[in-house]
């Protein structure tokens, strides 16, 4: 980018009379201009991420920080009376859910970062993750019109539109390409459907849950819409380059399936191939195989896609008959291979009128990968044992990362600053330098523990005026901030907050330091027992933060709408993250990866990325309690009854609250059904299916010693500091290196 005439222009932009909006579009439309074109990919050969998903969130500040302008533009503005902070108003592009939406942007912002050429493709939703408001306790959702903020990061290719047909409808899709900066250019293209009303809800707002919803046609026309636009585009390319004899297709396109959700585009893969471009089936199988590559996020049952042959065939006829004839093929195969009739059943694509969109995958992919060591271990062992078995070198580890850029440089410039003064630059261009600073960790621990401080301060600051909770910056801060899910267990902090509440007011606790518990989650707007939780948190918080007895050592505050941009600030401002998730449950988590290169110790479980933090920033400077995976099988086994751990009167009057009518689910039953859904179970749950009671009493223990630890502030900042130090193995620099070196060979 030629920045002095980008920061000439913007010094003679006249900002007069000129609202925030109008400045946002005006400033990125001009750095738009001096910032180059997306390249195309050098040597032909790139990598395609197909995702239902990017939750990419605000542009501004990210795009003209890679542009290496963001300093220039915040002087320039200053100069003009104006504060870069007021941008803060542009809301975030939420075009995801939570970690596998904002995993595609990570790694997406990473590829550009270290010259990866990499192609995101997905839905240009016209509303994106509901915007959450807490009315008296409760979740309530509002449209995402993060339009209106104009779009100016995006440019609109009519031209390059095209139709994607399906039985009854006939929709156009226009991609809009949103350049990814960094050492070399990239993009990523979103479909927008139009061309009647019909069409235009394909892509109007994105499904706000992060986990299966069933059966739903809109869902499967969203999955074909953009998988089918993009398949289209790659073999027309493919074709005017290379000709019509599509084998070596893969020479040139590796497509990286993140989740299920694209897969249905192997299907339109292999029509296309047979149908237009005159390849056998079995020829154009072959191709597929060598092309498409598969992320698993979730071992989760309920989360698992299946699709009913009915609904599929009603829209998507042609692909219906592919899939079951795909079905039909594998089946030969694995009976060549040996395979018994259970293997074969329980890898089948199609059975009983029913696709199952991961065995789909597995058998096309070349690569499935899982996301973190135990969860890849989890998939081998248990979800697609058979599939390892048969196809040993298929199933890989791609440890998730997040971008050092967005999660430690823009988030948190002054700890960055100080690593600067401490090791140099060198670790912001090539990450793995960070380690440096293990080797001056006592010279450095001072100016940490007031960076600290001073992120607190921002923090608590900003959520004094969001949320109206005042909270003195000598606090110790936990936070526990993602999407809400039982097996995620925000219900057992709050059991556990409980709990010290209790402590505290009866004596039992002394000594102990002045907290917060931060909490930050959406629910999907139909999981009735998550929203109820939040409804529990939110009455909690009033309870005890308005309790003068004890509100001089514990608060507790729900932060509303958790988004990225919130999430900016909490991990630099944090303490301790909370990651206490049912071991196996939680595949990596990422959120666990922010708060730890911003210096925050873990207190969590033994599951997913967790269990590699602590491999690589020592045990000894983290919390890690609860049961870990073998323990829950074996408790399952010899039938866990959690009733019996409420006989421990603490842990009984803490998940008594629920219904003794110490708060109020205004009559709505919601708390009641928890509190069964912990004690006698339902027909598709048994009770405590997430082992809350299990591991709350060593989690209250684990507490209580974080909070005496914390006295000493000196060596607590010493394992926050090692935290950071040792935590460039989650950069997704790191993880894209593998990607690209494992997977996708470029
Ligand atoms: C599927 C069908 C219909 C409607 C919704 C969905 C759907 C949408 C989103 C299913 C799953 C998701 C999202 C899953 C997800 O975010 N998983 C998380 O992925 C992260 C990145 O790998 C991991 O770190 C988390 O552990 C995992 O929970």
């Amino acid at each position: 980018m030629n920045t002095e005439l980008f920061l000439r222009d913007l010094q003679n932009l006249d900002v007069k009379n000129k609202d925030v909006i109008t400045l946002y579009n005006e400033i990125s439309a001009l750095a738009m201009k001096y910032a180059g074109d997306p390249e195309p990919a050098d040597g032909g050969r790139s990598a395609c991420y197909l995702s239902m998903e990017f939750l990419v969130g605000r542009g501004f500040f990210n795009n003209l920080m890679e542009l290496g302008v963001l300093d220039g533009v915040r002087t320039v503005l200053a100069q003009k009376g104006i504060d870069i902070n007021v941008f803060e108003e542009i809301e975030d592009a939420a075009l995801g859910n939570g970690g596998l939406g904002r995993l595609a942007a990570c790694f997406l912002d990473s590829a550009a970062g270290i010259g990866v050429p990499l192609y995101g493709y997905g839905i240009r939703y016209k509303y994106g993750l509901f915007k959450q408001a807490i009315n008296n306790g409760f979740q309530v959702e509002l449209p995402d019109d993060w339009q209106r903020f104009g779009d100016p990061w995006s440019v609109r290719r009519e031209n390059e539109s095209r139709e994607i047909v399906f039985a009854d409808l006939k929709v156009k899709a226009v991609p809009y390409d949103m350049p990814v900066f960094g050492k070399r250019i990239n993009k990523l293209r979103l479909y927008q459907a139009e061309g009647s009303a019909e069409a235009e809800k394909i892509s109007e707002y994105l499904y706000p849950a992060d986990d299966t919803e069933e059966g739903k046609l809109l869902r499967l026309r969203q999955e074909y819409f953009f998988s089918s636009a993009t398949i289209a585009e790659l073999t027309e390319n493919y074709r005017k380059l290379h000709g019509s004899d599509f084998s070596d297709f893969h020479k040139y396109y590796v497509i990286q399936l993140n989740d299920t959700h694209p897969v249905i585009g192997v299907a339109e893969f292999i029509r296309l191939l047979t149908t237009k471009y005159n390849t056998d089936f079995s020829t154009a199988v072959s191709i597929a195989k060598k092309t498409f590559a598969y992320t698993n996020h979730t071992v989760l049952p309920e989360a698992l896609e299946c699709w009913r042959e009915e609904l599929v065939k009603k829209i998507l006829p042609e692909i219906a008959g592919i899939m079951v004839k795909l079905s039909e093929y594998a089946v030969k195969e694995l009976t060549a291979l040996g395979c018994t009739k259970e293997e074969i059943s329980s890898t089948a694509i199609y059975k009983n009128g029913i696709f199952y969109m991961a065995n789909l995958a597995v058998y096309i992919a070349k690569a499935v990968n899982g996301v973190a060591k135990l969860h890849t271990e989890i998939l081998k062992s248990d979800l697609f044992a058979v599939a390892n078995r048969i196809y040993p070198e298929k199933l890989q580890n791609k440890t998730n990362g997040i971008t050092h850029r967005r999660w430690l440089e823009l988030c948190n410039s002054e700890l960055s600053s100080l690593i600067d003064k401490a090791i140099g630059r060198e670790w912001r261009r090539d990450i793995s330098g960070l380690s440096k600073l293990n080797g001056c960790v006592d010279a450095v621990v001072k100016d940490f523990i007031a960076v600290k401080r001073l992120k607190k301060q921002q923090l608590l600051k900003y959520i004094a005026e969001k949320e109206g909770v005042e909270i003195s910056p000598e606090f110790l801060v936990f936070a526990q901030v993602k999407r809400l899910h039982e097996y995620k267990r925000q219900l057992m902090t709050a059991f556990a907050v409980l709990e010290l509440y209790d402590g505290l007011k009866s004596g039992a606790i002394e000594n102990f330091y002045p907290s917060v518990f931060i909490f930050g989650a959406k629910s999907a707007p139909g999981y009735r027992r998550a929203k109820a939780i939040i409804k529990f948190i939110n009455d909690i918080a009033e309870k005890i933060n308005s309790d003068s007895r004890t509100n001089d050592r514990l608060k507790v505050v729900f932060v509303s709408n958790y988004n990225v941009s919130y999430a900016e600030k909490i991990v630099a401002g944090t303490d301790v993250s909370l990651q206490v998730s049912t071991a196996g449950l939680e595949a990596s988590g990422t959120g666990n990866m922010k708060f730890m290169m911003n210096g925050a110790v873990t207190c969590g479980t033994m599951d997913g990325a967790n269990i590699e933090i602590v491999e690589m920033a020592g045990r000894e400077n983290n919390y890690i309690f609860g049961a870990e995976v073998d323990e829950i099988e074996r408790a399952k086994k010899a039938g866990y009854e959690p009733l019996k751990l409420l006989e421990n009167p603490v842990a009984k009057k803490a998940v008594k609250t629920l219904v003794d009518g110490t708060f109020s689910d205004g009559g709505s039953g919601d708390f009641r059904e928890l509190y069964e859904s912990l004690t006698v179970g339902t027909d598709w749950h048994k009770p405590d299916n997430y082992f809350v009671l299990y591991d709350l009493q060593s989690f209250v223990d684990t507490i209580l010693k974080i909070n005496a630890d914390y006295s000493d502030k000196q060596s607590f900042a010493v394992k926050q500091l090692k935290n950071a130090a040792n935590s460039s193995y989650f950069s997704s620099d790191r993880t894209i290196k593998e990607y690209a070196r494992d997977i996708w060979e470029v």
